[in-house]
């Protein structure tokens, strides 16, 4: 019993004794014209969040109430965002979420180079805050995770360093680190996206990747960026360079995402996405949508917190028989009016409208749209502020949809108002 309680007296000083550093500075640019105008972290997701929700939620659930949010590219969104969104915390009691723009802090006066670049230019903001531990996260990944679990065993395994890993297909890891550990999951061996990723033994189809997550004791990080910052050769990015510099040198672990997973109800599999590329994207937010989600946003046990207009209920009107407004296996945020128009599979962000006659399919529908009478659209991802013009037909077409949008691998239509504004 003494044990136990000893144990969470220690973790709870051991997540105080932490900062968080989300780095959100990144373009995004397989994301296309959805992170024209926003860096990828500020894209809305979900219905009514914004990418960057998750791990600051992440944080606020697992009781790390310290974080920074490193940001560079289009940042005005985000800030906005965060400014309005996460202005509850408390400051008098240590709790605070602090956005760090990149502002040219050391000599070099360069923008940040690489993400570890983007820590290194904040050293001294760190330093000020005199944290036991940082941890390191992307702005960019939808999931749930205990980062409490995740620095339990960071402490109890005594490394330096603590690389949250996860289990994926092997053909989708060539964008990942790929992460190789021994029967300790000691760290032996890493490489940055590789083309030919290597094999999980005995599972020649899975790799184990890192989810660009990572725990430093705070003493081993200003060490390790400071001999980084004087290499000629390095690119200042903690997966192209620190990790793997660090082979063989550092005690680095591999955490299994499994063990700090917040599952949803009923489900035993991980969820972590990487939401970089258009499909991703569109899969990732129509998941939510399936009967039971593999991440569950009406869990009230790990909410997702994030700021959202105050806007009016859904409402679905019905006006002849012909003239049904409906959405099936759909989800709708507020504001939404659908009027006479039938949705389903989809996912509507807020104040989208859909006007009689019309069909929305499997389909991702950003805030303030407009689809027109007897509009059809499949398979879609709809950029905000779109009015579909009556009688549009997307989704039905592959050929004749490239000559007008952009279409992805797997065939999924992106439609912005630009490309409208072009029909
Ligand atoms: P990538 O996903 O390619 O690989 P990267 O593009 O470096 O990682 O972005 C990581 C995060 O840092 C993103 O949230 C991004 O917005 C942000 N970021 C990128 N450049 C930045 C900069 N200059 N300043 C501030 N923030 C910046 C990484 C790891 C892989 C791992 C994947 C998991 O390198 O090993 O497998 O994450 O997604
Ligand atoms: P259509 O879908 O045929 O183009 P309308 O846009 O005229 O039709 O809207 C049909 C119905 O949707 C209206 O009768 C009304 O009930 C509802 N509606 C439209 N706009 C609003 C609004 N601003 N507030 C509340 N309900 C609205």
């Amino acid at each position: 019993m003494d044990e136990i309680t000893d144990f969470h007296l220690d973790i709870n000083r051991a997540l105080r004794e932490t900062l968080a550093l989300v780095l959100a500075g990144g373009r995004g640019s397989r994301l296309h014209d959805l992170t024209n105008r926003e860096s990828k972290p500020a894209v809305p997701f979900g219905g009514k969040y914004r990418i960057i929700d998750f791990p600051l939620s992440n944080c606020m659930n697992s009781g790390i109430r310290r974080m920074c949010v490193l940001t560079q590219y289009r940042a005005h969104t985000l800030i906005h965002h965060i400014q309005r969104g996460w202005g509850f915390l408390k400051a008098e009691i240590g709790e605070f979420v602090e956005l760090w723009p990149a502002q040219q802090q050391t000599s070099k006066e360069s923008w940040y180079l690489g993400t570890a670049d983007a820590v290194h230019q904040n050293l001294e903001l760190i330093r000020m805050h005199d944290p036991k531990y940082v941890l390191i996260l992307a702005g960019d990944h939808i999931y749930k995770q205990d980062y409490s679990k995740l620095l339990a065993q960071h402490i109890a395994s005594g490394a330096d360093c603590t690389v949250a890993c996860v289990d994926v297909p092997r053909e989708e890891a060539t964008g990942f680190g790929c992460v190789d550990v021994d029967d300790e999951d000691t760290i032996i061996g890493f490489l940055e996206k590789p083309a030919k990723p290597p094999c999980i033994p005995g599972h020649p189809d899975r790799t184990f990747a890192s989810m660009g997550i990572y725990v430093f004791n705070a003493d081993y990080l200003y060490e390790i960026l400071r001999i980084d910052a004087d290499q000629a050769d390095s690119q200042h990015d903690f997966g192209r360079d620190i990790i793997p510099s660090q082979l063989g040198k550092a005690r680095m672990k591999a955490h299994r995402f499994t063990q700090s997973c917040v599952y949803s109800v009923g489900r035993r599999e991980p969820y972590w996405r990487d939401v970089g590329t258009i499909d991703a994207y569109w899969s990732a937010n129509l998941d939510l949508v399936s009967v039971t989600p593999a991440l569950d946003l009406y869990d009230t046990d790990w909410p997702i917190w994030t700021y959202q207009m105050q806007r009016p209920p859904a409402k679905f009107v019905f006006d002849t028989d012909e003239r049904r407004g409906m959405a099936v296996d759909s989800m709708l945020s507020a504001g939404c009016i659908v009027s006479g128009g039938k949705v389903s599979g989809s996912l509507l962000f807020n104040d989208v409208r859909v006007n009689s006659f019309s069909e929305v399919v499997d389909t991702v529908i950003l805030p303030m749209c407009d689809v027109g009478r007897h509009a059809r659209l499949t398979k879609c991802i709809v950029g905000t502020g779109c009015r579909i013009p009556e009688g549009l037909v997307v989704g039905e077409d592959p050929e004749l949809d490239a000559k007008r949008f952009f279409v992805s691998d797997q065939g999924v239509t992106l439609i912005t108002p630009d490309h409208l504004a072009r029909l």
